[in-house]
Order: structure tokens, then sequence, then C-alpha cells
């Protein structure tokens, strides 16, 4: 059984948002011609409450893609984006929002940024995906989405860690590209078993 994912199509992350991605927006139409191939779909979902952690602006002193350390680790610092309720956090007006089977939220946590679907930023608080698509019987994954360097990449890796077989599509997924993260993300998802398509 095999399940697509679909990683934050959300508004902020496509140009005009908060956290704009080049030609995020021209990811949508392939990723709906796929979702019918699939024995499940799932979207998630960036969903930070005001004021997160993540933000630049809850740190004095620090600016956008800034980085510092946090209890659990590094922590790049990025424009507010994601906000529960709001027309940024939505998904793009254009994607199939009804085929998905489940619709999971992460970076809810005040003090932890979550890039992976599997876990937030500490690498061991879950989000309970793995169990979901475990209890499906599903053991193989096809990535698309928002943003290949960063929460693609993280969830990719990730559920190759825990042993899902895993694909990512490479053009139906744009990146962000700070400071060669796009680079370095690709030789890590190689790294970790995943298969780039
Ligand atoms: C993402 C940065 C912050 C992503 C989410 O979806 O890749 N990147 N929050
Ligand atoms: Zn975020």
């Amino acid at each position: 059984m095999q399940a697509l994912i679909v990683i934050d199509v959300q508004n902020d992350f496509c140009p005009g948002g908060a956290l704009a991605v080049p030609e995020g927006d021209a990811v949508v139409q392939g990723i709906n011609a796929l979702m019918s191939e699939f024995d499940a779909v799932v979207l998630t979902q960036d969903w930070h409450p005001a004021g997160h952690s993540s933000f630049a602006s809850a740190h004095e002193g620090a600016g956008p893609y800034d980085v510092v350390q946090m209890p659990y680790g590094a922590q790049v610092l990025w424009p507010d984006h994601c906000i529960q309720g709001s027309t940024g956090a939505r998904f793009h007006t254009d994607l199939h929002v009804d085929r998905a089977d489940l619709i999971i939220r992460k970076g809810y946590n005040p003090a932890i940024d979550s890039y992976s679907a599997f876990f937030e930023n500490d690498h061991t608080t879950s989000t309970g995906l793995e169990g979901y698509l475990r209890t499906r019987g599903i053991d193989r994954l096809v990535m698309v989405g928002l943003a290949l360097d960063f929460c693609v990449n993280f969830s990719a890796v990730d559920a190759a860690k825990l042993g899902f077989d895993v694909e990512v599509r490479e053009g139906l997924c744009r990146a962000i590209d700070l400071d060669g993260s796009l680079a370095a993300a690709l030789s890590g998802m190689k790294d970790a078993g995943v298969t780039l398509a």
C-alpha cells in the first residue's frame, strides 16, 4: 500500500505569501493529477500559533533567516507564517483538499518547530503520522510539496529512518535554497536512502 504525502502546499509558501517559495504554486496541478494513483493521500499543514518561537519577530534583535540555538538545536528564524486560522495557513485554493484522507498539522507547539511530518524539530516528539500510516498498512511513500530543502527533506529522511520506502518527486517540489540548503538536502536524502525521482 502506498500513500502520497503532500507537504505544506499553503498560501504562505506560494508567491505573494509570507514565506514564499519561488514557483511554489507551480506544483499544484501536477500534485492533483497524482492523487488518484494512491491508496491514501495525506496533506500536511504548517500551523503555528501567533508568536511562535520559530518566528524572528519572537526574538529580540534577530531577523528572518538568522540561526539561533534552541534547547533542541539550531533553528532558522522565519518571517511570521502559517498562523493558525489565517489566509496564509490555508491550502492553495486549487489544491484538491477534498481528496485527502488525512490532514496532519504541525508546528502548533509554541516552543518547538516541526519541519517533518513525523517528528518535531527535537526529533523525538511524534506527530502521530507514523502510527496512522502503519495501521493502514502503508509501507511506501511518495512525497511532494514545499519546501524541498526543509519540510519535504526532513519528512523524507525521517520516513526513510522509520523504514518506509520513500520517493521524492523533485519536479513536484520547490525549494527555498538558503545558504546551500538545497544541495545539502539532496545529498542528505540520498544518504538516508530516499529515491529522488
Ligand atoms: C517550512 C520553514 C518554516 C516548510 C515550514 O514547509 O518547508 N519551512 N516552516
Ligand atoms: Zn513553519
